[in-house]
């Protein structure tokens, strides 16, 4: 595959933190809510092996906040997602599917429920912010709806625990998983959430402050020498091993969250009003049409640049894969794929076409590990 340079502008914007991981050696971007997102460090088998052993630092400020506070904020928040938020509380971070009024998604992000009339929803890619606006002008709703400059570090890897305990105390691995609270460093409080799009444990720093934001990331690498700590990015095969799901990757607009598997997410049976209620109620009441599962392919290597055909022995479309990677755990590619009901089984055999050559492969349950 022959590779091509990003050109940089204002509008596909730098982080505060993009001068260091380029001096620290990225190799590649991809571009997340209008902004560098770090794609490799080298070989992403490498980095792999690393952040499941180790601990790394990385520049996720492309997960944007879209901050929403006033009198209806509660109830615009709730309007948004179908998951039930009527119990939630403040201090803790909860996975929410965002859908539309015909149960599309239109982003997973983890939304903070910073005060009672205060909330950040950390979105995955795609314009939430126009969303949102559009819902409450509609609505006539009392609230504040914009983009603070918030830029968060992740720090994550089975060594993240003793790293951040050395600088920020004790209470910080006391903290519940998608709990958070406010840590001081170098005059500034930073709001810290035990969360990461890793499942190998760690935090999340959401700087505000971005002088003390700068001297932490130093401090995380100087602290860090011991742990082996290296500057990373969300792991193409971490995350599908582990079935964290990327919005536009593996579902976009034209799914909905219960073909997604993200039923844990959805609440409809209980009082609280959302968009498209009814219509994932006759959804869930017709049952699904095609499922998101895993897949394993008998094949050592994959780039998955757009959507690729599964097809059974009649040559049949049968689903349609939509991530994948080699995977050095399976040693087989591994993959997150779109099947049609009623192939979306486990055991299910489907053929598919890479670079020209046929290969078999395998529907299986998620996440792999
Ligand atoms: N952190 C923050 N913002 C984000 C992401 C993040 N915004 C964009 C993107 N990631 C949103 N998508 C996800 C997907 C999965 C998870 C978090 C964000 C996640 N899921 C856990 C799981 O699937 O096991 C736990 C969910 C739960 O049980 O509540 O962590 O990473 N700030």
């Amino acid at each position: 595959m022959k590779n091509y340079f990003v050109a940089k502008s204002r509008r596909l914007r730098s982080t505060p933190y993009t001068s260091r991981i380029e001096n620290q050696g990225v190799t590649a971007y991809s571009v997340y809510n209008h902004m560098l997102l770090p794609a490799a460090f080298g070989s992403l088998e490498d980095s792999y092996h690393h952040l499941k052993k180790h601990v790394q630092v990385w520049d996720v400020a492309g997960e944007r906040q879209v901050e929403i506070s006033g009198k209806d904020s509660a109830k615009l928040v709730q309007l948004m997602t179908c998951r039930d938020l009527s119990k939630s509380k403040v201090g803790r971070c909860y996975y929410c599917p965002i859908i539309d009024d015909r149960a599309g998604l239109i982003n997973d992000p983890v939304i903070l429920k910073l005060r009672e009339d205060r909330w950040w929803v950390s979105i995955a890619d795609s314009d939430v912010i126009l969303f949102a606006k559009g819902l409450a002008i509609g609505n006539s709703f009392d609230v504040k709806i914009f983009e603070p400059n918030v830029n968060i570090l992740a720090v994550q890897g089975p060594k993240s625990f003793k790293l951040m305990e050395i600088i920020f105390g004790k209470k910080i691995v006391e903290m519940k998983f998608f709990g958070f609270d406010y840590f001081e460093f170098a005059g500034a409080k930073h709001l810290i959430a035990r969360s990461g799009w890793s499942k190998q444990g760690g935090y999340e720093i959401y700087v505000e402050n971005i002088e003390s934001g700068l001297a932490l990331y130093d401090k995380l690498f100087e602290v860090g020498k011991e742990f082996n700590v290296k500057p990373g990015c969300p792991n193409l095969i971490e995350r599908i091993e582990s079935a964290l799901l990327s919005y536009g990757n593996d579902m976009d607009n034209n799914d909905n969250p219960l073909e997604c598997g993200l039923d844990k997410y959805v609440n409809l049976d209980t009082e609280v009003n959302f968009l498209g209620k009814e219509k994932l109620k006759e959804v869930r009441n017709k049952g699904i049409a095609r499922k998101l599962m895993g897949v394993i392919i008998e094949s050592k290597e994959i780039n998955v640049a757009k959507s690729i055909n599964l097809t059974n022995d009649k040559n049949l479309k049968i689903g349609e894969l939509r991530s994948g990677v080699y995977s050095p755990h399976f040693k087989k590619v591994i993959g997150i794929a779109m099947l049609d009901k009623p192939y979306y089984e486990i055991s299910q055999t489907f053929k598919i076409s890479i670079n020209g050559d046929v290969f078999e492969g395998k529907v299986c349950d998620l996440p792999f590990i």
